[in-house]
């Protein structure tokens, strides 16, 4: 990628969209175009195109999504198939028209069939039914997948498409409602440890496994695809390895220095029993993760501690 490029990184504030610009300009990158939620509703098509028009960036990273936990795929699944749709459809579309040389779209593990071989390789999409619990968010990503596809096979467009297994890292949602488990769980640990609680609540059994990947390593990866990646075919990227959400939990508590007890709430779903990602793809385009789980949790932590905690 020349250093001298426009590129659009969509959805910059969030966690991984804000990963991506630190790791974009660390490298000379300097010419980006971000815009704020309040300047931009990337929901609106008219105002998308418009800034398009207007811009002509070079190359697009799609990082904006309506994303959320567990709980939030399940209280408004509207949002998540709507929302999603609409961005993906609208960034798209004007990348199209105004000529963008590349565009990374960010899917999701939650694409692949609840009950997919594991680790999942790229193949196994549309090889079964989806879990539930994330059908409206998977459905939409999986449209987003297909209008890549489609950009290239009918345009000769350069849109590729990632799969990043599940994320953690600075500017993570740490909401209890809407957040995924590795946020909730430290902010969880360090209220109870605060509190002098003797016992944690986890939702659901302990039971499912679950693949972390530290966000700047996903930013890393996306570089890596934007450089060398040229293919319509999904990519998978993750580090490898999964845990359990309850050896999760443990670890969470220790890094945190909580020493209660764990108790669990098995009225709270589980979702997806296992959801580890075949990397074998992206490890042979030379690409590694560099943050071990404990280092990405305690920074997580210190992040936490120092912009969450009030
Ligand atoms: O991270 P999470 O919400 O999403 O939940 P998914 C993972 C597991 O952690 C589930 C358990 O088995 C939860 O029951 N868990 C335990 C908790 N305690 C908690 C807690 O306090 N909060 C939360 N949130 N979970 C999401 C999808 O699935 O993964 C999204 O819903 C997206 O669409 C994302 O794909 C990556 O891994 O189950």
């Amino acid at each position: 990628m020349d250093k001298s490029e426009k590129i659009f990184v969509a959805g910059h504030r969030g966690m991984v969209g804000s990963a991506l610009v630190c790791q974009l300009e660390s490298k000379g990158f300097l010419n980006l175009l971000v815009r704020d939620r309040s300047e931009l509703d990337l929901r609106d098509e008219s105002v998308v195109a418009k800034l398009f028009a207007e811009e002509k960036p070079a190359v697009v990273i799609l990082a904006a999504s309506k994303v959320g936990g567990i709980k939030a795929n399940i209280d408004h699944p509207v949002a998540f198939l709507l929302e999603n749709l609409q961005i993906q459809n609208n960034v798209m579309d004007a990348a199209y028209e105004n000529g963008v040389r590349k565009l990374l779209f960010l899917g999701s593990s939650c694409i692949y069939p609840k009950f997919a071989p594991q680790p999942i390789p790229e193949t196994a999409l549309l090889s079964g039914p989806l879990e539930p619990t994330n059908e409206a968010y998977a459905i939409a990503k999986i449209a987003g997948i297909k209008l890549c596809q489609a950009y290239v096979r009918e345009h000769g467009a350069n849109f590729i498409s990632m799969m990043p297994t599940n994320l953690y890292g600075p500017n993570d949602n740490f909401d209890l409602e809407t957040s995924h488990v590795l946020p909730a769980l430290l902010r969880k640990a360090h209220e109870a440890k605060t509190r002098k609680d003797r016992e944690l609540i986890v939702w659901g059994s302990g039971k499912p496994r679950r693949e972390f990947l530290h966000v700047d390593d996903l930013a890393s990866a996306c570089l890596l695809l934007l450089e060398k990646y040229d293919s319509p075919e999904i990519i998978n990227v993750g580090c490898g390895e999964d845990i359990s959400i309850r050896e999760l939990a443990e670890l969470v508590c220790d890094i945190v220095g909580f020493d209660g007890q764990l108790s669990w709430d098995a009225t709270k779903p589980d979702g997806t029993p296992r959801k580890l990602l075949d990397v074998t793809k992206l490890r042979a385009l030379g690409w590694k993760p560099s943050i071990p789980l404990r280092e990405g949790i305690a920074r997580t932590y210190e992040w936490f501690l120092a912009n969450y905690v009030r």
